[in-house]
């Protein structure tokens, strides 16, 4: 199967393992390959479990193969990081037909029953946005215009929705911020680098660039030393970022990027105790966030970005 990973190969045993499929969204980011890593380490090493993972480069429908898969292979659970949240009503209806229990991770899907779901376990995005506004209000003063580049993650995606919607309701409190435009980077270095690039040739007013992650963050500094504008501590542009991975951190300890918000893809654990709770007849909660927090330079050191895990 295309972009599938078995972690673990069957053994000839008589005490059956319990299967989980996994439809990871994609591979496009290094908060994906640390949630990744977070995923295998914690099932690959338990006896207890097989874990087949599919990846689904960022393409609904190749979920929608992955999980049609699944039920077919008669797995005991699904596990779906959706890459958006519309369009999910009709295989997680086959998936509750065929009687397979599904967590919902990272990102969250727009049903009318969540019923189809045991749990949405992931950040809360809005939050994470409204700390990074809290942040910009602090830093601006309410006399001068600030005028906020915003560049947006895969449109339709939880993440993005609700960053985007930190960013526009603190617009609204604020009548001096702007956002002077929004640009599509599909969380990825590469098309934010793209992107980035042609705008800033006809533009360069910019006083903040508000980045719903760090690898849109790492392309966009690319083009602003190719176009000779400054960024970070003393510089032209307050940068925000959001995932808080090392890079991200380090750049931050150095002064290049102002605020990192931490999204935190390290909850294969938690996964999998959610997963014992469920096995063990236990209730578990329909939305479980994950522990994150935001950094600035003062917050930083060495020692401290050696010992994260991502
Ligand atoms: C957030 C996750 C986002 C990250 C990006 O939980 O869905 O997708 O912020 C990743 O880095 O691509």
């Amino acid at each position: 199967m295309p972009g599938c990973m078995k972690t673990s190969d069957p053994e000839p045993t008589d005490n059956k393992k319990f299967v989980i499929g996994f439809s990871q969204v994609g591979s496009e980011s290094d908060w994906r390959i640390a949630n990744t890593k977070s995923m295998t380490e914690t099932f690959s090493n338990d006896p207890e479990y097989e874990f087949v993972m599919e990846n689904a480069r960022q393409k609904q429908e190749n979920q929608f193969a992955s999980v049609r898969r699944f039920i077919l292979d008669g797995v005991d659970l699904i596990l779906i990081a959706p890459t958006v949240e519309e369009g999910w009503q009709t295989v997680l209806q086959e998936v509750h037909d065929a009687g397979i229990p599904v967590i919902i991770m990272d990102r969250s899907v727009a049903v009318w029953d969540n019923n189809l779901y045991l749990t949405n376990i992931g950040s809360n995005f809005l939050g994470q946005g409204k700390k990074a506004a809290d942040w910009l209000a602090k830093e601006t003063s309410d006399d001068e215009q600030v005028n906020i580049l915003h560049l947006q993650g895969t449109i339709g995606a939880t993440a993005q929705i609700m960053r985007t919607k930190a960013l526009e309701d603190a617009v609204k409190e604020h009548s001096n911020w702007v956002i002077s435009s929004q640009l599509y980077g599909d969380f990825t270095e590469a098309k934010a680098y793209e992107v980035m690039t042609d705008y800033l040739k006809e533009n360069s007013d910019i006083d903040v660039l508000y980045s719903e992650n760090d690898n849109m963050t790492f392309g966009a500094m690319r083009a602003f030393d190719e176009a000779g504008i400054t960024y970070g501590k003393g510089g032209r542009v307050k940068i925000i970022t959001f995932d808080a991975t090392k890079e991200a951190l380090q750049y931050c300890m150095d002064g290049k990027v102002d605020l990192c918000v931490e999204c935190n893809p390290l909850f294969g654990p938690q996964i999998k105790e959610l997963i014992q709770q469920y096995r063990n007849g236990e209730q578990i909660p329909k939305q479980v966030y994950v522990d994150e927090q935001v950094f600035e330079s003062k917050d930083l050191d060495r020692d401290f970005i050696d010992k994260r895990e991502y």
